[in-house]
């Protein structure tokens, strides 16, 4: 394997390595002087030693990359080069500091070279910056660390003409003209904060406005900054926003603490949205959309962008992390709030549908991989590549259990006291934990271990009726798998949520555990917190079917339910969920033994049950058709595999598509009757009942297009005609299949759409994902496209990563190009963008997954990208890890 030697390899960093910082910031005062090619930066930092750090003579160490050091003063007098010394990471020491000091520097810094987007860069002329996690240290010289909080003052200078919008953090103090055709602006942001949160924008940009009054009756503007001709896009952000600030106050009592609240939105930006104190900056795919512009999962995704970095006011920035191994204090809990925000905004059962979706298509995979991280992990080469499904995702999860093990109400006074101990401070989950606990008064030490173990729990269950003793004995298990560096795994505390169906009419019974004095009804939790655990239930008056895993209690994979209970959960159980999952489970099952048969070479088979689900599915869509959507389609491609010992993503594809054509003709009349009834009259809105409309339709479709001819001409008709990009979207991605329709549909879409480049990513997307046998080749040939550019990460990530993530079958295509395409993109992008580079990477890592001699095309590949000269230290340890 061509791995770095162990001198020049990047080295790890362990979270037990933690010590207190040696010096405190007290204020910190930044003067920008922006030009694109030369800023130049001066900082005035009041330092003091930190009474609590270990060593009382530790040298005082400030983080730097990249800077052009022009001028260095201690208490206002030049320092001599003698006193201080520059590392080669590009940190700045002075060996023997006093103990207070006033530290003046200036750097200077090219933001136009800047195609990393962390620090100070440009995008469209404007000015704009990223500092989480350690990109302030690209601006000025600082104790770039999240412990160290510190009181901002900002001064802008720059070109009035060209910049005539001046954003920091906090609140304006102040603005002017200056010489030569320059202007000012100040800001002042009163609460202290780490370096992460640091934001600037300037340029030439339009506000859309509004204002929000707070619970104490305070007055706050709102403000969107987006490029002029983007006004008419920015509504549903601004409504999500004040959606979001109501919602926190009565939720959770957090009411929104400066004058004003800005958002800017740019469009070259590494990820979705970033939580920056009273400036928050968005990919403009999370703030702009416009009914014929954007999708309906769009809307959803800039509902829920816009309340999570809001959210973050109080949970991430208020209340911070001590180190960088704590990020789920912030971001898991920052998930929780914003799908607790989501399920209330619309149907809860929905919401938590695609949340569950969306952890077992991306949380699932990563926790069985060579990436495999506790919530909290232990050590890191490259922090950037913790910001992850297992992080978020699972860490909300795990958020969940503590709300679920306690209850709603004492889970708030749980997150006062967290607040009350925490604020303008930096924290750790333990004492999150600690929080929840003592307003609790329930011991939750047990659950620290979900933070600390990674893998994903296998449940079990077995049931067991005695006729004579009226009594059924449900036996649960727990096992999880190992992961890198953890071979053996403890037992964790697993809240199950159940109830029992009567087996014979499919309804809820009235459960009393052994020991208890009652029956209750409804949904009950059970905890598994041993490796086994029985429970006896009693009076039970005939062979109950078990409804477990209710709401998705916990974030475990539940396996080996008889395929006869999960056919009278689906069509029965009083939990949404539970239906939900169960007729996928049941779907699953029943294309996995399909997709043996074909393995064998024998006739795929059909199943009769299916097409029935889906009939019942659709007779009773009207009652919650937002429901019918989420349960109409058959499992994706991603969730089968996972369920396979070895991945076969061609025998998947192939056993898929071959049922959705044979559904699609068995229910075609009952498909096209509900197709014809939703269809949408009236303007559009993005409200849950017409978006559930909207899927339910469009999942309709879907089976019609794959059953033949007339399908597809219905999904023409829609491209043709439909008035909203949902509907234009659906029928595109479903017209790119065809030979017949594709070409000329994504001719006309591209032409209509040029000038709007988020439209122009779904472009790219649509013909990433395929399905058709050129897609590899296509693929290579859309990166010389004139509208691809490796420099914007939204273009990568909508063709390659679409591709690569989004579409399993020609990814693993047996030629192996759809490999070879990634590592090149891979090993081209990473001078250019590394920590877009690294994410790229991921899916060449999992090729354990695959069988030979695809998983070798893989792993050489991923040995290509490891050999690139220079290569970063993320994309070094995502390869590296993968190899491992
Ligand atoms: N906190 C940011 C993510 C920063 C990612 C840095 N690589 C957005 C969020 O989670 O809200
Ligand atoms: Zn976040």
């Amino acid at each position: 394997m061509a791995a770095p030697d162990t001198a020049t390899a990047p080295r790890a960093i362990h979270r037990l390595d933690y010590r207190p910082p040696a010096f405190l910031v007290d204020s910190a005062d930044l003067h920008f002087d922006l030009d694109p090619a030369a800023t130049v930066v001066r900082s005035t930092l009041v330092l003091r030693r930190n009474p609590k750090a270990e060593d009382r003579h530790a040298p005082l160490r400030l983080d730097g990359e990249g800077l052009t050091l022009l001028g260095i003063k201690v208490d206002g007098v030049p320092f001599p080069k003698t006193h201080y010394t520059l590392g080669e990471d590009g940190s700045l020491t002075v060996p023997n500091p006093s103990d207070i000091l006033v530290l003046e520097t200036e750097v200077r810094i090219a933001p136009e070279e800047n195609t990393a987007f962390s620090g100070l860069y440009t995008s469209g002329g404007n000015f704009y910056t990223q500092c989480e996690a350690e990109g302030f240290r690209r601006i000025t010289f600082f104790p770039d660390r999240p412990d160290v909080m510190t009181r901002f003052t900002v001064a802008i200078t720059a070109d009035k003409a060209r910049y005539p919008v001046l954003l920091s953090n906090g609140n304006p103090a102040g603005a002017g003209d200056g010489e030569g055709g320059k202007h000012w602006a100040k800001w002042e942001d009163p609460h202290p904060k780490p370096s992460y949160l640091f934001a600037l924008v300037a340029g030439d940009l339009v506000a859309v406005s509004d204002y929000f009054t707070t619970k104490s009756g305070r007055d706050v503007v709102l403000n969107i900054w987006v490029r002029a001709g983007d006004e008419d896009k920015c509504a549903y952000a601004m409504d999500s926003l004040k959606r979001s600030m109501k919602w926190d106050e009565e939720v959770y009592g957090f009411e929104y603490d400066l004058d004003v609240f800005n958002i800017a939105a740019v469009s070259d930006f590494n990820m979705g949205a970033m939580e920056n104190k009273g400036l928050n900056v968005f990919n403009t795919k999370f703030v702009l959309a416009k009914p014929d512009t954007a999708t309906d999962g769009d809307y959803q995704g800039v509902e829920t962008v816009i309340a999570h970095e809001y959210f973050h006011n109080w949970t991430g920035n208020r209340v911070t992390c001590r180190d960088w191994f704590q990020l789920s204090l912030k971001e898991g809990l920052t998930v929780f709030r914003d799908q607790q925000f989501s399920g209330d905004q619309g149907s809860r059962a929905v919401k938590r549908i695609r949340d569950v979706r969306g952890l077992r298509a991306a949380q699932f995979p990563e926790d069985a991989g060579p990436m495999a991280h506790p919530v909290r992990p232990d050590s890191y080469i490259e922090i950037d590549n913790f910001y992850t499904p297992t992080v978020y995702q699972k860490g909300a999860e795990v958020v969940r259990l503590l709300h679920t093990r306690i209850g709603a109400q004492a889970f708030r006074r749980g997150m006062d006291l967290y607040v009350e101990r925490h604020d303008n401070s930096a924290a750790t989950i333990e004492d999150f934990r600690a929080a929840m606990q003592d307003a609790s008064g329930v011991d939750l030490s047990a659950f620290a271990k979900w933070y600390e173990q990674a893998g994903t729990p296998e449940v079990t269950a077995e049931g067991e009726y005695d006729e004579a003793a009226r009594r059924y004995t449900l036996t649960l298990r727990q096992k999880t798998p190992p992961t890198p560096g953890q071979p053996e795994k403890r037992p964790l505390p697993i809240p199950v949520a159940m109830g029992l169906l009567d087996a014979g009419t499919g309804r809820e019974q009235p459960t009393r555990l052994q020991g208890e004095n009652e029956a209750r009804t409804g949904t009950r939790t059970l905890m598994l917190e041993d490796a086994e655990a029985r429970f006896v239930f009693e009076d039970v008056p005939a062979p109950p079917v078990p409804s477990l895993l209710r709401g998705f209690s916990a974030p475990v994979k539940l396996k080996g339910l008889p395929l006869d209970q999960l056919r009278t959960l689906a069509a029965r159980d009083t939990d949404p969920f539970t239906r939900w999952d169960s007729g996928q489970q049941y779907a699953a099952a029943v294309m996995l033994g399909m997709v043996a048969a074909h393995r064998r070479g024998e006739p795929p088979g059909f199943d009769p049950a299916l097409a029935e689900a889906v009939r019942a599915n659709l007779a009773g869509a009207d009652a919650d058709p937002a429901f019918a959507a989420e349960a109409l389609p058959l499992p994706g491609e991603g969730f089968l595999a996972d369920q396979m010992d070895l991945a076969d993503p061609e025998a998947i594809h192939l056993v898929r598509r071959h049922l959705r054509r044979r559904i699609g003709a068995e229910c075609a009349d009952a498909l096209r009757e509900t197709y014809e009834r939703l269809a949408d009259t009236g303007p559009y809105s993005p409200d849950g009942a017409s978006i559930g409309r909207r899927s339910l339709r469009n999942a309709c479709l879907a089976y019609l297009a794959a059953a033949g001819e007339d399908g597809m001409r219905l999904a023409r008709a829609q491209f043709d005609a439909a008035a909203n990009m949902t509907d234009v979207l659906a029928a595109l991605s479903l017209l790119a299949e065809s030979e017949e329709h594709g070409p000329a549909a994504l001719a006309a879409f591209h032409a209509r759409w040029r000038g709007d480049e988020l439209v122009v990513d779904k472009w790219f997307s649509i013909q990433a994902m395929s399905a058709q046998a050129g897609t590899a080749a296509r693929v290579r040939e859309l990166q010389r496209h004139p509208d691809f550019s490796l420099r914007n990460p939204n273009r990568v990530r909508s063709l390659l990563g679409a591709f690569a993530s989004g579409n399993p079958y020609r990814f693993h295509n047996r030629s192996g190009e759809g490999y070879a395409l990634l590592a090149d993109a891979v090993i081209a992008l990473d001078p250019i963008n590394a920590s877009t580079a690294a994410r790229l990477v991921g899916p060449l890592g999992l090729w354990r997954r695959q069988a030979p001699p695809l998983s070798g095309m893989m792993r050489r590949e991923l040995e290509r990208v490891l050999a690139a000269p220079n290569l970063s230290k993320g994309t070094y340890e995502k390869a590296s890890k993968g190899l491992a």
